[in-house]
């Protein structure tokens, strides 16, 4: 079983990217950004309490996020393996994970970065608040998703490479570059 982690800060491609991954491997894709979406759309008590951390750029609680996840994995029997994207975001959500993939017989074999810095991804977020209005694509908004991320989940490169997982990825360039960039290091 293939399981990967995608992470990077806001704008940097992971959901773009996590989907041509999943694609390509057979894999499921798991987007914890994407849940909250669809529960807010449908305005499940979820959703609702989702709101208001998403719309400030800030995270979902963690005590929150383990049971989520773990009823995305049970809906899928014998899967290939599952590509997540956005998830972990900090270190407590990286320590449930820890305990949570030997229960479900499965094992994390690849945490890739893709590493964008703040002019790009700021530039990329703007476009697609004028493409798809997304409520937290503003400037407001996006520095302070850029701060939570320097503060709360950049410390998960160090975590991850002392485990001998990671590997960052230059993010910036052509949607299709990177996907190669991608697939060399995952079947390496
Ligand atoms: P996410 O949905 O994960 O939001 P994101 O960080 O903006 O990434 P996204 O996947 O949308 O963008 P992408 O980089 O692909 O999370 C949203 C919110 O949900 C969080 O702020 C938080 O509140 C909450 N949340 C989610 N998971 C959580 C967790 N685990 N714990 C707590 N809270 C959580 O792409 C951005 C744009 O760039 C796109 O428009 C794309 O077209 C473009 N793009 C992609 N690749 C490009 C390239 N190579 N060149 C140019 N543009 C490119």
């Amino acid at each position: 079983m293939m399981n990967i982690i995608l992470f990077g800060p806001p704008g940097s491609g992971k959901g773009t990217q996590s989907i041509k991954v999943a694609e390509k491997y057979g894999l499921v894709h798991i987007s914890t950004g994407d849940i909250f979406r669809r529960e807010l759309k449908e305005k499940t008590p979820l959703g609702i309490k989702a709101q208001g951390y998403m719309e400030k750029g800030e995270l979902v609680p963690d005590e929150l996020l383990i049971d989520i996840l773990r009823s995305e994995m049970e809906k899928h029997v014998n899967p290939e393996g599952f590509i997540f994207d956005g998830f972990p975001r900090t270190i407590p959500q990286a320590e449930d994970l820890d305990k949570l993939m030997p229960e479900l017989h499965a094992e994390i074999t690849n945490v890739l970065a893709l590493e964008v810095n703040d002019q790009e991804v700021i530039s990329r977020l703007l476009k697609r608040a004028e493409l798809e209005g997304r409520s937290d694509d503003n400037e407001e908004v996006i520095s302070n998703r850029l701060n939570v991320y320097k503060t709360q989940t950049r410390p998960l490169i160090n975590y991850y490479d002392e485990k001998g997982l990671f590997a960052g990825i230059n993010g910036v360039g052509s949607i299709e570059d990177i996907f190669t960039n991608l697939c060399n290091v995952i079947e390496a």
